[in-house]
């Protein structure tokens, strides 16, 4: 079972390089780290298993996180409108996006990173997913708003990118013209 001290923070290297692209069909130990990440989200978002085992809640969560340089994630969490986007993706390639952008009014965090960074967090609105399933089926998502921030987070962890290198360094708070905060 993944807990928090299997998540790297800050400082560790797989955060902040590339990861490898996953050869496809994906090996059945790839499976089940896939299925093992997807699980610590619904246990982190179960008030119970999250206080025995002291989860910080995560709707997202990435496999350099877990020091596994390998282009792999897991999200499970609800749109907007309670719809629920739950998978394990291999290989995730951002195909299309809007020109909007959206942001989080409260900012983003990082299951990686232990303190509070202030400032907009600046993610395209409209984003099309390329990427395979844990059923090696390739799969095709269209997203907009708050689900659409969280793929692209994870996939910026897959890049070495972390939230805060969106985030404005002369004015945090910034809002460029063709940004609106997720309603
Ligand atoms: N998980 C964050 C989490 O709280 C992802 C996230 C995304 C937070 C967007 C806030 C806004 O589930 C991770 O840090 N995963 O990388
Ligand atoms: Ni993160």
């Amino acid at each position: 079972m993944i807990t928090m001290k299997d998540i790297v923070r800050e400082g560790h290297p797989s955060l902040t390089k590339p990861a490898k692209e996953v050869s496809v069909p994906i090996t059945d130990e790839e499976r089940k780290l896939l299925e093992e990440m997807l699980q610590f989200l619904k246990n982190s978002q179960d008030e119970e298993i999250a206080e025995k085992y002291k989860l910080r809640a995560g709707v997202g969560l990435a496999a350099p996180q877990l020091g596994i340089e390998k282009r792999l994630i897991a999200v499970h969490g609800e749109d907007e409108n309670g719809k629920l986007y739950s998978y394990g993706l291999v290989n995730p390639k951002i195909v299309s996006h809007s020109i909007e952008q959206t942001f989080l009014q409260n900012g983003e965090g990082c299951l990686s990173v232990d303190r509070e960074v202030e400032g907009y967090v600046h993610r395209h609105k409209r984003i099309t997913i390329q990427a395979t399933d844990m059923d090696n089926n390739p799969v095709k998502l269209r997203l907009k708003g708050y689900i659409a921030i969280v793929f692209q987070h994870e996939i910026d962890h897959l890049n070495g990118i972390m939230f805060y290198d969106h985030i404005n360094k002369n004015n945090p708070f910034f809002i460029p013209e063709n940004a609106k905060p997720v309603e």
